[in-house]
């Protein structure tokens, strides 16, 4: 139907038929003379609606028409215009595909702020917000980025199954479904399943999916269902799978920089290229730093939201969290050889905030076995996943980025549900 965005006007000379189509932002009538604003996608237009040109009745209807319906523009561009966007439309024909009604449940340019309950309430109209839609425009290249990366650096992409029938990290935060006579569970992680796939010789896989989490608090930074961004390789330490974070990280960054410089302009932020090698930072030095800061943490538990502030105001960048106790992460990392308290697990933060973690795995049957027991689990309810083990495991280490985490901390934004396009929280499933 168009032949342009607005936003490729500008190149096209004086006197150039067009057609646009968008949403009319806002009409402002002068009585024999009123400027539309059409909006699309990538930008606004000037539709410039002049009534001698249209006649009485046309001129009248156009400019009746409620904001936010959908229209398409026939017409010339008209360089020589006062118009501050530098061009106007004259249209020869103006279709009204679908007319808006009114009032609307909420405004789009208006000034006025409105809560963030009523915009996901009617998140469609929320979205049409540039500044809104930037951020899916950012998300958007952050997944398209990693997946260069990813691919260049030999990894397959996998799709490995949401409905499962064990817990993949231990028993909490499962939510439950009907499988026919049978109970099964949503994925909280598709970590044993990129595990076995190195059983089966696949070497690097990487995954892009959603995982659900049935955690009861309602925070700015968990979601019930969030994009999980998965890799797994073989062959692999945690320092190579930290060094494959490092360039994953680093390219989507250079990516957005590249490629979103108007989205990024619209939300006013500024991205900097991180500085490599990340640090990496001990979590036994990290549980000292806070202690001396008196805040009370005893070996093996994880920091809490206050410690995380602290430490964030020390690291306010990327840095990792290593060498991890073994009771503070889950039963499928390797311990440390030298001692067996610690496992070779990571953190990825940003300042205070999480967005990775992953690990060096347990690739010897007899001590993951052992390991699950003395977290409590039953080796049964594992045994898909264990005979993996027996049959030629290689070594093997992943991480696992939250989509939406990254998205926040580019863009700057304070609450996860800005991030996210329908967010399914403790009081949320619709839309
Ligand atoms: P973890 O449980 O730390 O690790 O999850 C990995 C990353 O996913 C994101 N994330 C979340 N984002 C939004 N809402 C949530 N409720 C939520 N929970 C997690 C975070 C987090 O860093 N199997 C391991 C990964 C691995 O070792 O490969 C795992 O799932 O950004």
């Amino acid at each position: 139907m168009r032949t342009h965005f607005t936003n490729q006007l500008n190149e096209l000379p004086d006197g150039f038929n067009v057609t646009i189509c968008g949403w009319v932002q806002d009409i402002r009538n002068l009585g024999n003379i009123s400027f539309l604003i059409l909006r699309d996608r990538e930008g606004i237009a000037q539709v410039t609606l002049i009534k001698k040109e249209m006649g009485e009745d046309y001129y009248k209807k156009i400019n009746g028409l409620n904001r936010e319906s959908v229209i398409c523009v026939n017409g010339k561009i008209n360089k020589k215009t006062q118009s501050k966007l530098g061009l106007e439309i004259i249209p020869t024909k103006i279709d009204v595909l679908n007319e808006a009604e009114t009032p609307l449940p909420m405004g789009i340019i208006d000034k006025v702020s409105v809560d963030i309950e009523t915009r996901l309430n009617n998140r469609f109209i929320d979205l049409r917000k540039p500044e809104v839609f930037s951020l899916f425009r950012i998300e958007s290249s952050i997944s398209k980025g990693i997946r260069e990366t990813l691919e260049n650096e030999g990894f397959i992409e996998i799709h490995t199954p949401k409905i499962i029938a064990t817990a993949t990290e231990g028993g909490t935060n499962l939510f439950k479904v009907k499988y026919f006579e049978n109970d099964a569970y949503l994925v909280q992680s598709p970590q044993l399943y990129k595990q076995i796939m190195m059983a089966a010789g696949f070497e690097r896989v990487f995954e892009i999916a959603p995982a659900f989490r049935a955690e009861e608090h309602n925070t700015n930074r968990h979601l019930n269902e969030f994009v999980s961004i998965d890799i797994e390789m073989s062959f692999s330490t945690d320092d190579d799978a930290m060094n494959m974070l490092e360039k994953v990280i680093y390219n989507a960054i250079e990516k957005i920089k590249k490629d979103n410089v108007r989205d990024l302009k619209i939300l006013n932020v500024e991205i900097n290229l991180p500085e490599r090698p990340f640090p990496r930072v001990k979590y036994d030095e990290l549980l000292d730093y806070v202690n001396s800061k008196g805040i009370e943490m005893k070996f093996g538990e994880d920091f809490s939201s206050e410690a995380l502030t602290l430490i964030g105001e020390k690291y306010k960048g990327f840095f990792f969290i290593t060498r991890w106790p073994m009771e503070a992460r889950a039963f499928y990392v390797m311990p440390c050889e030298d001692d067996p308290r610690y496992g070779r697990a990571f953190d990825l933060q940003f300042g205070e905030r999480e967005i990775t973690s992953g690990a060096q795995r347990n690739h010897i049957y007899s001590s993951l076995k052992e390991n699950i027991i003395k977290k409590g689990l039953n080796p049964e309810d594992f045994k898909f996943y264990l005979d993996a083990f027996r049959y030629g495991m290689p070594p093997h280490a992943g991480w696992a980025i939250g989509l939406e985490r990254f998205t926040m901390i580019l863009t700057n934004s304070k609450n996860i549900r800005e991030v996210t396009l329908f967010p399914r929280d403790r009081r949320r499933i619709i839309p």
